[in-house]
């Protein structure tokens, strides 16, 4: 019977102190948790401010010296101060995915039914002013401008915008969108134009990406993504006016892309071709000759729609062009973004776009014969 008692007093005592032990693994634990909160508030508190100063788009400096267009004063009209939280949140954002979560693969494209800008805007509000955007969960590793030489082309750019905006959003990127719009009705220059994109956009913000398109190609397949690449990047390789393929191996035509730095290493692109065609090959040349290789995505996924169109009213084709090619090693160095010089007219900032007019001047006149 005693023995009995025992057991049973010694089976008390044991469960006595296995609950002890419970009860303090259970305190252990919670201190545990609660020092560790605090300590990644603490972090995420000291992290956060570095990350708002380096996150895209804030804190840049403009040429006036104004706040950037999308950090309304918080107070109404009259405060400097930007309006906190809105696009810099306080916890750190995790770096955007190498391959964003959100594509969808191939695109259905068609350019039948008729776009308004009402309906365009309608279906992108997270757009800023200017066309500027920048994903709200994760932080994009490059800064990218978009650049689009334009005259005369505001159907096309409905389009462009129509699909463009969503693509680039599920791509992840951080861009800003500037039509470069030559001004007048004297010969059009398409590389000029982009060279002069290059700049107006740098002196708003410090983008590293550059990437060039004609208004009229829409990409069919997300996957296709606008950034930049380690080598200077064509992304228009196979088009539907072109049965889909490469029409030959140094084409460079239609949509490219650079870093600042492949931009600046080839002079950018060459000002002195008026007119249609062939400033796409100077610029494949250039980036040959300076050590660099063209980079490009799969045959299946570079795939582009282009809108029908005629050729443009003083746009005829540039007979210079077959020679001037030929000689892109002796010209590429003093005609370029070291010797460009224009006139800005205006800038305007639309809901979805920046339009830069500008007075490009014309082609010299040719000397006469004999
Ligand atoms: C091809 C190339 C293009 C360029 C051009 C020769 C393709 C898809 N594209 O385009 O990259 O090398 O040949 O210069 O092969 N533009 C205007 N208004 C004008 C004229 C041109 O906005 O009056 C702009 C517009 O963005 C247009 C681009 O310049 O998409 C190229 O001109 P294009 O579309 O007339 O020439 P295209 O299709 O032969
Ligand atoms: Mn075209």
């Amino acid at each position: 019977m005693s023995r009995l008692l025992l057991g049973v007093t010694l089976e008390r005592i044991c469960k006595a102190v296995l609950l002890l032990c419970l009860v303090h693994f259970l305190i252990m634990m919670i201190l545990y948790f609660d020092v560790y909160a605090q300590h990644l508030d603490f972090f995420s508190r000291f992290s956060a401010k570095n990350a708002t100063r380096a996150h895209p788009y804030y804190n840049f400096s403009r040429p006036n010296g104004t706040a950037p267009s999308y950090a309304a004063p918080a107070g109404g009209a009259g405060s400097t101060r930007p309006e906190s939280n809105q696009l810099v949140s306080e916890k750190p954002l995790p770096p955007c995915p190498e391959v964003p979560p959100a594509l969808v693969g191939r695109l259905l494209i068609e350019f039948g039914s008729t776009m308004t800008m009402e309906r365009v805007q309608r279906e992108n509000p997270d757009v800023k002013e200017g066309g500027k955007y920048i994903p709200s969960d994760c932080r994009a590793k490059q800064r990218v401008a978009i650049i689009i030489p334009f005259r005369h082309r505001d159907h096309h750019l409905k389009y462009w915008l129509y699909y463009l905006h969503p693509i680039l959003r599920r791509q992840r990127i951080s861009f800003g969108i500037y039509i470069i719009s030559q001004n007048g009705e004297d010969t059009f220059n398409r590389a000029k134009l982009l060279n002069i994109g290059f700049l107006e956009a740098l002196k708003e913000e410090p983008y590293d990406c550059f990437i060039f398109s004609d208004v009229d190609l829409v990409p069919m397949d997300d996957r296709n993504l606008y950034h930049c690449y380690d080598q200077p990047r064509h992304f228009a390789i196979a088009m539907d006016k072109f049965g889909f393929r490469l029409p030959y191996a140094g084409y460079f035509g239609g949509v490219s892309g650079l870093s600042k730095t492949q931009f600046l290493k080839i002079n950018g692109f060459p000002n002195e071709y008026w007119g249609w065609g062939g400033e796409d090959d100077d610029i494949y040349n250039r980036i040959t000759l300076n050590g660099m290789k063209v980079s490009r995505p799969d045959i299946r996924i570079g795939r582009y729609r282009m809108i029908k169109h005629e050729r443009d009213k003083h746009n005829e084709a540039n007979p210079q062009r077959f020679t001037k090619i030929q000689n892109t090693k002796m010209t590429m160095k003093r005609d370029g973004i070291n010797s460009l010089q224009y006139h800005v007219i205006n800038v305007a900032k639309h809901p979805l776009y920046t339009n830069i007019t500008v007075d490009i001047g014309k082609p010299p006149a040719r000397p006469p014969r004999g």
